[in-house]
């Protein structure tokens, strides 16, 4: 008889060694790095909007008012940057993208997202990975509201992507035709960039 034993993994749930939870060529931190292409943008709540977007069509927009009184989830997850780090056990709470698009009464129109940013910042997501509990706009970290650096006052979380994928100032999200690279897609990373696979530049 062939038992679980103690290498098991915990029955529907991630692997129980902490170090299988880093993907191949990742390493484990427990700061919080910053990364950020350009400059630093300061958005005062009151200046705040999320626009949601089909094509170049606005189908909603909300204050950073009416965007703080939509379902807000909490979540736990690991985090993995292409620079190398992952970060375990991350606390967000924020709004996940289905109850962003049930507010807005839509099912997603395309296969395809943008999301782009205060900064100018855009990467692209397949609806996919965004709906089902994949994603949400974050609001907070660790119980605080979500710091400048880190993309306060909101920004997109895709854990299971690279983290370039979150998007820090997230302003809205965009329903797109084609899968549309974003800015650091169109810089040589990869298209989807799945951590577990190592899909770091475009020829991964
Ligand atoms: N708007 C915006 N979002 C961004 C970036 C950026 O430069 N601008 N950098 C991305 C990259 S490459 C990474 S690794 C993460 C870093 O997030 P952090 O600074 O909170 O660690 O944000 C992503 N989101
Ligand atoms: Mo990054």
């Amino acid at each position: 008889m062939v038992t679980r034993g103690f290498v098991g993994k915990k029955p529907g749930g991630g692997p129980k060694d902490p170090t299988e939870r880093i993907p191949p060529g990742q390493h484990l931190v427990n700061d919080f790095p910053v990364l950020t292409a350009g400059p630093t943008p300061r958005i005062a709540t009151v200046d705040w909007a999320f626009t949601l977007k089909v094509g170049p069509q606005p189908v909603k927009k909300w204050t950073w008012q009416e965007f703080n009184a939509l379902p807000m989830t909490k979540v736990v997850r690991d985090i993995h940057c292409v620079t190398t780090w992952s970060k375990l056990d991350t606390q967000w709470e924020g709004v996940m993208v289905d109850d962003i698009l049930a507010d807005a009464g839509i099912e997603p129109p395309t296969d395809f997202v943008l999301a782009h940013s205060f900064d100018g910042y855009s990467t692209n997501v397949p609806v996919a990975d965004m709906v089902g509990g994949k994603a949400m706009v974050a609001l907070k970290f660790g119980g605080q509201p979500l710091a400048t650096d880190h993309g306060g006052p909101a920004r997109l979380l895709v854990p299971h992507l690279y983290f370039w994928k979150s998007a820090k100032w997230v302003n809205g999200l965009q329903f797109t035709q084609k899968d549309e690279p974003g800015f650091w897609e169109l810089r040589g990373y990869h298209i989807y960039g799945d951590p577990w696979l190592e899909q770091r530049y475009t020829s991964d």
